[in-house]
C-alpha cells in the first residue's frame, strides 16, 4: 500500500488562484464544470497533476483550447496535463453520481438534500483539483437546480447573482472572498426550512445567522442558535477574534460520517448536533450541541483563516479547536464537571489507543488513509497538549501567543511548529523539550511518592516519569509538563507551599514543572503530615501512580479544594475497592463491601453545598471499561459481577439517603437547559442507577420515572434500567418507546443504543434481531454507531462473550459496511485492536476476526490499514 510520510512533504508544483465551479444538479447525475486559474510554483518543468476520483470526463480545455486525447493522461486517481505555461487556465467538465455515493465523501444526497463533505480528501470526488490544504484559492460557485426540489441552494461566502433558466430550474452564484483549501468547500441544495437570527460583532457589523433543517424541525434549533451566538461573543472576548463574513450558515443533515464540518461560512452538521428540545434530547445531547456548534465556529480562525500545511498538521487545528471548545463549555457551565467529562473521554478512548497497536503521536509521521487519523489522539490528546501550553504560559501569555500566531499566519497554511514558535516568541519562553509531545506516542506514567519528615517539617515529593514503548518507538525521552499539586492540612484547607530555597509561601495549588526522568521537590514549613493532592485539574495527560491510603482518598473526597481531584479521589477509592473485590472473587473469597466506601459516598450524598452534578459523578462507580484498564489481563466477567455487586450493596446501605436525594432532585428539576435543572437531573439519575437495584422500590421508581415522560434525560435513564432488567414491563416499555418515536430518527437511535448496551446474557440475540429490524440500516452512520458501535465499545460482557459470537457479529458488519462506507467501517475496528489485553482464548478469537477482515478481497484502504495495524 502507498504510505505517505511527513518527511516527503514538498511544496505544490502549481498554485490555484481562482476557481469557478458550475454545478448542475440532476436526478440522473450531476455535471460539474470547473475553471482553474493556475500558476506554476517555482522554476520547474513538471506537469500539472490533479487529484480526481470517480469522475467521468466530459470535456477538457487548456487556455481556451480543447485538449486532444494525447495531451493529458487520466487514471483512477489523477489527471496529468503536460506543457503548461507559467500561468494557465484549465477547464474541465465531468459527471458524478451523488445518488450512488454511499461513502458520504464528496457530493452526496442525504434524505433528498444534496450536500458535501470534503475534509480530508473529498473534493477530488467532485472535480479534478490540487486537493491538498496548502493550495488556497478563491472560489466562485454557481449551482443550478430544480425550483421545486432544490429551492435552497447554498455554497461558501455570499450570494452574488441568481436567476431562472426555464424548465422549472434556477441558479445561484456564491462568491467566497477568502482564499481557502478545497477541504473547506461546501455545497448544499434541497427543500429546507430556515431559522434565522442575527449577531452584531463588537466592531458593529451585523451577521445574518441561518440554520437550515428539514421541514418540521424548526422548533429544535433554538439551542444550537443560542450556542452559536454565545460562541461568537466568547471568541471575541477571550481570543479577540471576530467573524468575517456577512452570513453564517449551518445545515443539519441526517447522513453524516462525522459530527460536523467547519466549511467556510457554511457549516454542515450531523443533525444529532443541531436538533434538540427537552422532550427529544438528553442533557448530554444538549451539551454536545453546545460544544460542537462552538467547535465548528471556532475553526473559522483556528483552521480556516489559519489552516494546515498538510494533513500531518491536523492537530494544529483540531487539538487547538478542541481545547477552545472545552474552554468555552467550561465557561458556559460548571468548569469542573466539564473537565471531568473531558478526562473521562480521554481515558476511555485515547488511553487505550495510546497503549495499543495503533498508538501514534499527535503529529503522526505516516499514514495510508488520512481518514483513519481523525483520532482521539490527534483531537483529545492534542487538546491536552495545548492545555499544557496554556498552563505553562498562563492565560495572558497564551493569549499573547495566539495573537502573534494569528498576526503572523492569517491566510496561510502552516505547521504545528509555527504555532509553538509563536507561543515561544510572544512569551520569550523555551518550549524546546515540550515539542516532544508532538512526536512521541504513549501515555506517560508518573510514579510518585511523598515523605513527610516530622523532625524538620518538610515534605519530599518524588516524581518519576516513564513512557512505555509504542510501535516503532521503543525508546522514550522525558517530557516537559506542568504538574499541579496541593498539600492539604488536617483541617481540610490547603497548606501554604514553599519549596526549599524560596522566600515566600503561597496557599493553594502550585504548578510544578517536570522535565527530568526523576524530579524531587522539598516543601518546607509543613507543620503536620499533609494529604497530597497531585495532578490537580489533570494538568497533564498521564497515568498517575501514587499509593494513597483509602482514608486519605476519602478525606480528599470531602475536602480537596480542587473539584476535579475530589472526583478523582472518589474514582481512586472506588477503583481500589472494586479491584480488591475482583481479586477476592478470583480467589474464591466471599465479596464484602468495605464500610468506608459506603461512608465516603454517604458523606458525598449529604453534601448540600456541592454542585449536584459533581456529586453525581462522584457517586458513579467507574465503568467496566475504565476498570478494565487497571487489570493486567482483563477479566470481563469478574469486573462486571463485582461492579453489579457493589452497586447493589451500596444501594442497600445508602437506601434512605439515595431516596431522599432522588426525590429532592426530582422536585428541583425543571424541563429545560438551565444549569441547576441539568445538575439536579444528573444526580437524580445517578441515584436511580443505585435505587433500581433494590427489589422492592427499584422497579417502581424506574417505571414511574419512565412513565412520567418529563424530559428525554429522565426517560432514557429510566429506560436504560428497564432494558437491563428482567421486569415483566421490559418488552412493553421498549415497544411503547418505539411506537412513540418511530418517526424521529435521533430518538430511535437511542432506542437501539439502550438495547445494545444492556448488560444481559441475551443482549447479543437482541442485537442480532435489531440488526434485522426494519428501522436498521447500514446506510446511516448514526444508526450504525447507535447499534454496532455502542455494542462493541460500551457493552464489554456482550461484545467479549466467551464463545466469540459478539466478535463474529461485529466483524461481519464491518465487512458488510466496508462495501458502502469505508470510513465508518474502519472506526468500528478499534475494540479488536485491544486484543492483547485479554486472556488467551479471547486473544485468539479477536485475532481470527482481524485476520478474517484483512483477508477479505476488495477491502478499502481505510479498513485494511486499521485492521492490519491492529494485528501487530
Ligand atoms: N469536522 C471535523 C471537526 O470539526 C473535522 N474538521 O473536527
Ligand atoms: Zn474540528
Amino acid at each position: 500500500p502507498d504510505v505517505i510520510h511527513l518527511e516527503d512533504y514538498r511544496v505544490p508544483d502549481f498554485l490555484i488562484e481562482h476557481v469557478e465551479l458550475h454545478v448542475d444538479l440532476g436526478d440522473g447525475g450531476t455535471r460539474v464544470g470547473s475553471r482553474l486559474t493556475l500558476r506554476r510554483n517555482g522554476e520547474h518543468g513538471r506537469p500539472l497533476v490533479l487529484h480526481g476520483e470517480g469522475l467521468e470526463l466530459l470535456s477538457i480545455a487548456l487556455d481556451g483550447k480543447s485538449l486532444a486525447a494525447g495531451r493529458y493522461r487520466l487514471d483512477d486517481e489523477t489527471l496529468t496535463v503536460e506543457g503548461l505555461g507559467a500561468e494557465a487556465v484549465l477547464e474541465t467538465e465531468c459527471r458524478i453520481d451523488p445518488d450512488g455515493n454511499t461513502a458520504l465523501e464528496g457530493l452526496y444526497r442525504s434524505n433528498g438534500t444534496f450536500c458535501t463533505q470534503c475534509e480530508a480528501e473529498g473534493f477530488r470526488k467532485i472535480t479534478w483539483y490540487l486537493d491538498r490544504p496548502d493550495v488556497m484559492a478563491r472560489f466562485r460557485t454557481t449551482i443550478v437546480g430544480d425550483r421545486t426540489t432544490q429551492p435552497v441552494m447554498l455554497s461558501n461566502g455570499n450570494p452574488v447573482a441568481s436567476g431562472t433558466t426555464g424548465d422549472n430550474r434556477h441558479w445561484v452564484t456564491w462568491e467566497d472572498p477568502f482564499p481557502k483549501p478545497s477541504y473547506l468547500f461546501a455545497l448544499v441544495a434541497g427543500d429546507l426550512a430556515v431559522v434565522e437570527d442575527s449577531f452584531t460583532t463588537r466592531s458593529g457589523r451585523e451577521v445574518a445567522l441561518r440554520i437550515y433543517v428539514e421541514h418540521g424541525n424548526e422548533d429544535r434549533c433554538g439551542h444550537a442558535m443560542t450556542a452559536l451566538k454565545h460562541a461568537m461573543a466568547w471568541d471575541e472576548r477571550v481570543y479577540g477574534r471576530e467573524y468575517d463574513l456577512d452570513i453564517f450558515m449551518i445545515v443539519a443533515v441526517s447522513d453524516f460520517n462525522m459530527g460536523a464540518m467547519e466549511n467556510k461560512g457554511l457549516n454542515v452538521f450531523n443533525a444529532k448536533y443541531i436538533l434538540a428540545k427537552p422532550e427529544t434530547a438528553t442533557d448530554v445531547d444538549f451539551d454536545g450541541i453546545e460544544s460542537v456548534v462552538a467547535h465548528e465556529y471556532f475553526h473559522n480562525w483556528t483552521g480556516n483563516r489559519v489552516t494546515c500545511r498538510d494533513w500531518f498538521q491536523l492537530t494544529l487545528k483540531e487539538g487547538l479547536t478542541v481545547f477552545r471548545d472545552q474552554q468555552f463549555s467550561a465557561d458556559m457551565n460548571s468548569a469542573a464537571v466539564k473537565r471531568i467529562a473531558d478526562v473521562q473521554r480521554l481515558r476511555a478512548a485515547q488511553f487505550p489507543e495510546d497503549g495499543g497497536p495503533l498508538a501514534h503521536p499527535i503529529q503522526p509521521q505516516s499514514y495510508i488513509e488520512i481518514n483513519n487519523f481523525y483520532t482521539a489522539t490527534v483531537y483529545e490528546k492534542g487538546a491536552e497538549v495545548i492545555r499544557m501550553i496554556h498552563r505553562l504560559l498562563g492565560t495572558d501569555g497564551f493569549r499573547k501567543g495566539s495573537d502573534l500566531y494569528f498576526e503572523r499566519h492569517d491566510g496561510q497554511a502552516v505547521t504545528t511548529e509555527d504555532f509553538v514558535a509563536a507561543m515561544e516568541d510572544a512569551n520569550d519562553a523555551d518550549l524546546g523539550q515540550f515539542r516532544r509531545w508532538y512526536v512521541q506516542a504513549g501515555t506517560p506514567r508518573l510514579i510518585c511518592s511523598g515523605d513527610y519528615d516530622a523532625a524538620d517539617g518538610s515534605y519530599l515529593l518524588t516524581v518519576r516519569q516513564e513512557t512505555p514503548a509504542t510501535p516503532g518507538q521503543p525508546e522514550k525521552a522525558p517530557l516537559h509538563m506542568p504538574f499541579a499539586v496541593g498539600l492539604i492540612g488536617r483541617d481540610g484547607a490547603d497548606l501554604p507551599l514553599r519549596l526549599a530555597g524560596e522566600n515566600s509561601a503561597e496557599a493553594g495549588t502550585r504548578v510544578l514543572q517536570l522535565r527530568e526522568a526523576e524530579s524531587r521537590f522539598r516543601f518546607v514549613d509543613i507543620p503536620e503530615r499533609p494529604v497530597a493532592s497531585l495532578l490537580r485539574g489533570f494538568s497533564a495527560p498521564v497515568r498517575l501512580e501514587f499509593a494513597q491510603p483509602a482514608e486519605d482518598l476519602a478525606f480528599r473526597m470531602a475536602h480537596d479544594s480542587d473539584d476535579f481531584n475530589r472526583w478523582e479521589a472518589a474514582q481512586e477509592l472506588q477503583n481500589k475497592v472494586l479491584l480488591g473485590l475482583v481479586a477476592d472473587r478470583r480467589a474464591g473469597r466471599p465479596l464484602v463491601l468495605p464500610d468506608m466506601l459506603a461512608e465516603a459516598l454517604g458523606t458525598a450524598l449529604d453534601d448540600d453545598g456541592a454542585d449536584p452534578s459533581l456529586l453525581a459523578l462522584m457517586l458513579t462507580l467507574p465503568g467496566e471499561v475504565m476498570l478494565a484498564q487497571h487489570m493486567e489481563v482483563i477479566d470481563v466477567e469478574a469486573i462486571h459481577d463485582v461492579r453489579e455487586f457493589a452497586v447493589k450493596a451500596l444501594a442497600e446501605r445508602l437506601r434512605d439517603r439515595l431516596l431522599a436525594r432522588y426525590r429532592a432532585c426530582h422536585a428541583a428539576a425543571r424541563p429545560g437547559f438551565d444549569g441547576a435543572s441539568m445538575a439536579a437531573r444528573h444526580l437524580q439519575n445517578a441515584c436511580l442507577a443505585y435505587l433500581s437495584q433494590l427489589d422492592d422500590i427499584g422497579r417502581e421508581t424506574a417505571l414511574a420515572q419512565y412513565r412520567e415522560r418529563r424530559t428525554m434525560t429522565e426517560t432514557m435513564a429510566a429506560l436504560a434500567r428497564i432494558a437491563a432488567s428482567d421486569w415483566p414491563e421490559r418488552d412493553e416499555a421498549l415497544a411503547d418507546f418505539h411506537a412513540a418515536w418511530r418517526n424521529d430518527p435521533l430518538v430511535i437511535d437511542k432506542w437501539f443504543t439502550v438495547q445494545a448496551t444492556a448488560a444481559r446474557a441475551d443482549t447479543l440475540e437482541h442485537v442480532l434481531a435489531l440488526a434485522g429490524h426494519e428501522d436498521f440500516t447500514l446506510r446511516n452512520p448514526n444508526r450504525v454507531r447507535a447499534l454496532i458501535g455502542a455494542f462493541a465499545s460500551a457493552n464489554p460482557t456482550a461484545f467479549h462473550r466467551a464463545d466469540g459470537a459478539g466478535y463474529d457479529f461485529v466483524a461481519e458488519r464491518i465487512l458488510a459496511l466496508d462495501a458502502s462506507n469505508p470510513q465508518v467501517a474502519a472506526r468500528l475496528i478499534a475494540p479488536f485492536g485491544q486484543w492483547r489485553r485479554y486472556d488467551k482464548a479471547r486473544q485468539e478469537r479477536m485475532l481470527n476476526q482481524l485476520k478474517r477482515i484483512v483477508s477479505q478481497p476488495g477491502l478499502s484502504k481505510d479498513v485494511r490499514e486499521v485492521a492490519s495495524k491492529s494485528l501487530n
